[in-house]
């Protein structure tokens, strides 16, 4: 694998694994962050060596951006329409296979893109496997407008919620407000556990300026978390 670094072999792993199964002729969806970024190398350079005829749509536009780089066709997940699988980081994979995703910024298009998936498969490092939800800061992607009003619905419906009082922070990158490929800002939520995020992720959904939060909940279909010692296990 030519990197100028070595890539962190647990990551690695499981992206090896991943790329293995994918088939001749499949239409693919491309994930984002650092997992995901070993994953489209493995799969550029597996295309290369067996002439793989695959489709291809990236959850953001660093991904296509890489992935062209690569020397993979991207295209708009309009034109592929369907996918059969979709392969992604995440940053948490908790043991019902609800994840927080969003780390990266990317979590809308990476919903869109999973959801229009026969499968989803999750790459990761064990760091990502926790047994509750919510240690990570919940990524909550919103419209420019009316943010402000979002930032206290939101904290209203946490409240509302029995959570108690929390700070919803705007996501910055460096002294400037984060913006995604959508446009949007984001907003972090530090909650530290998430009892029932089926529940949670019904409340966010329903507050106007709310575009798309991180959890993604029954979409995972195989969590592959690779091993420092090149080894994976399936979750
Ligand atoms: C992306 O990958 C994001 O949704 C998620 O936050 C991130 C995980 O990043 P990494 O693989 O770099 O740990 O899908």
């Amino acid at each position: 694998m030519s990197q100028t670094s070595q890539p962190d072999p647990a990551k690695l792993a499981a992206a090896r694994a991943a790329v293995a199964l994918v088939q001749d002729g499949m239409k693919l969806g491309l994930g984002t962050g650092s997992t995901a970024a070993i994953m489209v190398q493995v799969l550029a350079e597996r295309v290369k060596a067996e002439g793989l005829s695959l489709r291809m749509a990236a959850t953001s536009k660093a991904t296509a951006q890489q992935a062209e780089g690569l020397g993979l066709k991207i295209e708009s997940l309009d034109e592929l329409g369907w996918l059969d699988l979709t392969i992604d980081g995440a940053d948490e994979v908790d043991p019902d296979l609800h994840l927080i995703k969003g780390g990266g910024g990317a979590h809308l298009r990476e919903k869109v893109v999973a959801a229009a998936s026969d499968r989803m498969v999750v790459i990761a490092d064990p760091g990502k496997v926790v047994d509750q939800l919510g240690a990570f800061a919940l990524p909550v992607e919103v419209l420019q407008f009316g943010f402000e009003s979002s930032r206290k619905l939101i904290r209203r419906a946490l409240h509302g919620l029995g959570l108690g009082d929390h700070d919803v922070l705007q996501r910055l990158r460096g002294s400037d407000p984060w913006i995604t490929d959508e446009g949007n800002f984001i907003l972090d939520l530090p909650l530290g556990a998430i009892d029932d995020p089926v529940r949670l992720a019904r409340a966010l959904s329903s507050i106007p300026g709310v575009v798309e939060h991180g959890l993604f909940l029954g979409m995972c279909d195989l969590a592959i978390i690779g091993k420092g010692d090149g080894s994976v296990v399936e979750l």
